[in-house]
């Protein structure tokens, strides 16, 4: 059998032989892969480290923070302030963009996490996970300002999550297809083990918290009453449903055999464009969509175009194979 191939040698043959990525942006990417096998580690201890339950405090949208949230951020903070690659970072446990500290040099890089993604599952031991997105900073900033990091989608170099389940997996793009790594606890290596992922174009498989149906606007409520309908109805095809509720779950579940991952905005908050957010959770599943052949829009645009006006807006996101995202997004600018 043919040697593995590690993330090390992956990302090394990226920078070499493709000239796709700068030696810094290698370097970043290994520390923070590095630092998502600590946070796997510290998630798989849970009860037994008594790092399940709250931790008393809450994040910038209000929402209860988890012990691990807490850890998780902390963990991404400390393995990447010193590197040198980095100007700054913004996390959805933190209100304000994080400056790299004047006792350590400024990179090029601006890098965006969900330290945790889907940690209300956490205690149950459900999949969670880590979404990460890296930008540049813009030519000539000497010092990182919320705003240098109001760049849509299209502008990510890298993105990526650490998928916390069964087996811990590393998913990333650099903008040459997407690619799976598992990691070999023996010697805590990541071994590639699939090089080009693919979001077939169609499916039978869709993801919606349908208890929310109610609060659907009209598009939505066609779209999914038409897959509820089945061979009976205009489809003339059965569908099925999962909704994991940790996005990185649902999204890999898409990269691996395709479907259409939904979170619209609703009644229930009709100032809100939705719950998911843009700079740190939907724009860099949405690159590794496009990248692995799907697509993914807000209902009305490429979702990767949508230039952000600040660090925790809103979105609401469809995306997965690309005729379903077609279709229902058909239906929303039929209904205008
Ligand atoms: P709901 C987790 O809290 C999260 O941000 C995503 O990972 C997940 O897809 C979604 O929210 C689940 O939301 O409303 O179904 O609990």
């Amino acid at each position: 059998m043919a040697p593995r191939i590690s993330l090390t040698q992956y990302l090394v043959e990226k920078q070499r032989e493709k000239g796709l990525i700068p030696a810094e942006l290698r370097l970043l990417l290994e520390v923070v892969a590095r630092t998502c096998k600590r946070i796997g580690y510290a998630v798989s201890r849970g009860a037994i480290d008594g790092v399940l339950g709250d931790a008393g405090s809450s994040n910038v949208q209000g929402e209860a923070q988890k012990k691990l949230d807490v850890i998780a951020n902390e963990a991404l903070l400390e393995a990447n302030e010193w590197g040198g690659n980095l100007a700054a970072m913004a996390s959805e446990e933190m209100y304000e963009l994080y400056p790299i500290p004047h006792r350590y040099p400024k990179g090029e890089f601006l890098l965006l996490y969900d330290p945790l993604d889907g940690s209300s599952n956490i205690d149950v031991n459900v999949s969670v996970g880590t979404i990460f997105s890296v930008l540049r900073l813009p030519e000539g900033v000497k010092e990182p300002r919320e705003e240098h990091f109001m760049q849509p989608g299209t502008r990510q170099v890298a993105a990526g999550y650490a998928l916390y389940g069964p087996s811990t997996l590393l998913v990333l793009t650099v903008g040459d297809g997407v690619a799976c790594f598992t990691l070999g606890k023996e010697i805590g290596s990541w071994w590639l083990t699939a090089e080009r992922m693919h979001v077939p174009e169609q499916t039978r498989e869709f993801a919606i918290n349908a208890s929310n149906a109610r609060h659907w606007h009209p598009p939505v409520r066609r779209y999914v009453d038409e897959l509820l309908a089945g061979r009976e109805g205009p489809r003339g095809v059965d569908f099925n449903m999962r909704w994991v509720a940790s996005m990185v779950a649902d999204v890999h579940r898409i990269l691996c055999r395709g479907g259409i991952f939904m979170y619209p905005r609703d009644n229930r908050e009709p100032d809100k464009p939705g719950k998911l957010r843009l700079l740190y959770e939907a724009s860099p599943m949405s690159f590794l969509i496009e990248q692995a052949g799907g697509a993914a829009t807000n209902g009305h645009q490429r979702i990767m175009e949508i230039v952000p006006t600040t660090l925790h807006e809103r979105v609401a996101v469809f995306l997965g194979s690309k005729a379903e995202v077609e279709r229902v997004t058909s239906y929303h600018r039929e209904h205008g």
